[in-house]
């Protein structure tokens, strides 16, 4: 029995493939000593509702109810009031279960109650029985907006209702200078052991969190180790539009491409075992590599791929805080 709390652990989070990786890590240590910093950049208002697409992926993961077809939404969810808004005209493109409404009605209320989506959040996460901390990046409102061939357009517009099909130009985040990072994030990540970036898409998961004014900049100061999941294996993106959106923005399509985009506050990059040729590149740029089976097909391989990542982290010191 290892006597060891285990690693207290900050996990900055996109959607899918985070809840999943963070599904394993829950198996793993005790979830009251993690907390999750999630991305707000997906956030979008539709019919009046504040819809947290990210946070509610992982909440939805945590808690077992997430759609295991999809990775999103609720499992056995029916679509009976977005289709009665599709008779009133409206677009019915985001795909928003009677269920799943529930949880953007409840917080959307509370939200114009004055409370803050920090409050909210961890409101939900308490009802739904989840033990890990979960923050979102910021209480701003900072949409992410993508500039593609067929003009600018919201994130959850291009990655849903266009599928990803245009080529991207490049993004930004709307109001991001005018926003702080939500209470308790910066002291997360600067108290914990680690810091792990899950496998998420760098540019429209990890990318928004990275913007908020002086995140990026804490993740250099901190004395923990700060570790990146690959989201990249074999040149392909397990899901989502990450490996095409590197090539259109001028990044090599691997996770070596990956790896440069963090290299100024990384310690430790994990990498697929297919991947395990690009090591030495990787090392090259002044990063630690674990080589290891990162696909996530079964909760037994979500839970090898989190103790991996476990054990790297406690085998090595932090980074140095003058980085
Ligand atoms: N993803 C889709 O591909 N199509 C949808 O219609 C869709 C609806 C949706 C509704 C609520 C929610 O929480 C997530 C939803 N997602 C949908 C997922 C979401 O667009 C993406 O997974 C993330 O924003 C990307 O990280």
């Amino acid at each position: 029995v290892n006597e060891r709390p285990g690693p207290k652990i900050a996990a900055l989070a996109g959607g899918v493939g985070a809840a999943k990786f963070l599904l394993g890590l829950s198996g793993i240590v005790p979830p009251e000593q993690t907390t999750i910093i999630a991305n707000t950049g997906d956030d979008i208002e539709l019919f009046g509702l504040h819809i947290s697409p990210d946070i509610d992926t992982v909440m939805y993961t945590l808690a077992g109810f997430v759609s295991a077809e999809k990775g999103w939404g609720i499992e056995g969810d029916t679509f009976e009031c977005l289709n009665w808004i599709a008779r009133y005209g409206e677009p019915a493109w985001f795909n928003l279960g009677d269920r799943d409404l529930a949880t953007h009605l409840y917080r959307s209320d509370q939200l114009r109650r004055g409370r803050s989506l920090t409050e909210v959040t961890d409101s939900i996460r308490r009802s739904l029985g989840i033990g890990a901390r979960i923050l979102p990046m910021s209480d701003q409102y900072t949409p992410t907006r993508v500039a593609t061939e067929e003009g600018e357009m919201h994130l959850q517009e291009y990655f849903v209702r266009r599928r990803a099909e245009p080529r991207v130009r490049s993004i930004r985040f709307d109001n991001i200078d005018r926003s702080r990072p939500a209470p308790g994030v910066e002291a997360a990540i600067l108290e914990s052991d680690a810091v792990v970036l899950c496998p998420s898409n760098p540019f429209i998961s990890i990318g928004p969190i990275l913007a908020v004014p002086g995140l990026r900049q804490t993740l250099t100061r901190t004395a923990a180790m700060v570790a990146a999941v690959t989201p990249i294996v074999g040149g392909k993106a397990l899901k989502g539009p990450a490996a095409q959106m590197l090539r259109d923005l001028g990044h090599e399509p691997t996770a070596l491409g990956v790896a440069r985009l963090y290299r100024d506050f990384l310690d430790l990059f994990i990498l697929d075992e297919t991947d395990s040729a690009l090591a030495p590149a990787i090392e090259a740029l002044g990063l630690r590599v674990l080589v290891t089976d990162t696909i996530m097909s079964s909760l037994e391989k979500k839970r090898h791929l989190a103790r991996a990542v476990v054990a790297a982290l406690d085998s090595h010191e932090g980074h140095p805080a003058s980085h």
